[in-house]
């Protein structure tokens, strides 16, 4: 019996700033204890994590001094060398310092956007030292409330201007670095730059390094826009630009939930779970969720237990579906693999479509079984197969 119990080779990671979320929001003030930083790496690599990544105001104030950051960093670097835990992602703060109430790259102050910037570049620094590989950029205060405060061009020319930027600096470091952009449709900011999968896809094809640059996409921001999420994470493999990912759950479209992995729309899971693992993507399965604040630090830890647990049994109940043999038949009847196939032969020409006819009748009638072959999932999923 597997008791789906998460190890490294999961390549489970979380965010400081999840386990670490003090509840505090618009309408209620924090309910939990600030953690430090080496003591949740412990407390994280004895749940069976792999990693844990960072914003650097996860870690110090922006106006902390070396010797202030060096007094963080010291303990935080022993208990990950202590741990074994890695850092394969950070993450810049662009959003809670009130200089960025108008967004970092895109705000409309230009001081603003060259501090971002700098902040960026820094803390960029600091996660190559400690081994990262992966950057991520969420945009949440780039964004507007009013059509007429943004102009939404130049708004996109500075975002690009500042990765462009971004790209030359860490090609000319050397740094074995990669960007990833996470999508968003709305949260902080009325409207986001950039919400979506398709929107951040066809903004990096934009870019000078477009190469080094691909998505973060977190589950409950494409479904808080009512949008299939593994639909979303398909079509960025397929681009080749699923570089990270941001687990969690969403109940609809709502406000951002961040509930824990599995938590919310199980059926998407499954299905996400089920994609990522037979497309073997290799990235860190990353948790971004807040423990709601119903919780104390008991509730919290069961909960990041839960994101690992559940994304494992997940991986359980799809692999069995897959391998079972009414579900390939199933496949089949529904013409599944039959779409793997291209469309047009070696060498035809359109002469040689034109000259093929169908039977209109015929193949109207013609009936593709997915529910069927759905309900098989679902089965597998409630656990009566
Ligand atoms: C913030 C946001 C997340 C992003 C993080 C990266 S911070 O909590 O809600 O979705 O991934 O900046
Ligand atoms: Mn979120
Ligand atoms: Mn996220």
């Amino acid at each position: 019996m597997n008791d789906y119990r998460p190890v490294p080779e999961d390549r489970f990671t979380f965010g400081l700033w999840t386990v670490g979320w003090r509840g505090l929001n618009t309408f209620g003030d924090s309910v939990r204890p600030a953690l430090d930083a080496a003591d949740t790496v412990r407390r994280l690599a004895d749940l069976g994590a792999y990693g844990v990544t960072f914003h650097d105001d996860d870690l110090f104030a922006p106006t902390s001094s070396d010797s202030e950051r060096e007094a963080v960093l010291k303990p935080f670097r022993a208990a990950l060398e202590e741990t074994g835990l890695t850092v394969p992602m950070a993450t810049t703060n662009l959003f809670s310092h009130p200089v960025f109430r108008d967004g970092g790259f895109t705000s409309n102050s230009r001081d603003v956007r060259r501090y971002a910037i700098r902040k960026v570049i820094r803390n960029i620094d600091l996660a190559v030292s400690l081994g990262a590989r992966t950057y991520v950029f969420w945009g949440g205060m780039d964004g507007a409330e009013t059509e007429a405060g943004k102009n939404d061009a130049a708004a996109l020319d500075r975002l690009r201007e500042a990765f462009d930027f971004l790209g030359g600096y860490v090609r000319d470091q050397g740094y074995d670095l990669r960007f990833a952009i996470e999508p968003k449709p709305n949260e902080p900011r009325g409207d986001v730059l950039l919400p979506t999968v398709g929107h951040a896809l066809a903004f990096i094809n934009s870019l000078e390094h477009s190469e080094m640059v691909g998505v973060n996409p977190e589950v409950g921001h494409e479904q808080m826009a009512g949008l299939n999420f593994a639909h979303g994470v398909a079509q960025a493999l397929w681009a080749g630009k699923l570089f990270h990912i941001d687990l969690n759950g969403q109940r609809g479209v709502k406000y951002d939930q961040d509930l824990r992995f599995g938590a919310g729309d199980v059926k998407e899971a499954f299905f996400l779970v089920d994609l990522l693992e037979s497309a073997n993507y290799d990235g860190p399965r990353h948790f971004d969720f807040k423990p709601p604040r119903t919780e104390d630090m008991d509730g919290v830890w069961e909960s990041a237990a839960a994101c690992m647990r559940n994304y494992l049994i997940l991986r359980e109940k799809a692999k069995a579906f897959r391998a079972d043999p009414e579900v390939i038949e199933a496949l089949k009847a529904s013409r599944v693999p039959e779409l793997a196939e291209p469309t047009l032969g070696e060498g035809e020409s359109p002469s040689d479509l034109l000259a093929e006819e169908i039977d209109l009748a015929e193949v109207g009638e013609r009936g593709y079984h997915f529910e069927r072959l759905d309900q098989l999932a679902l089965e597998h999923l409630l656990g009566v197969r």
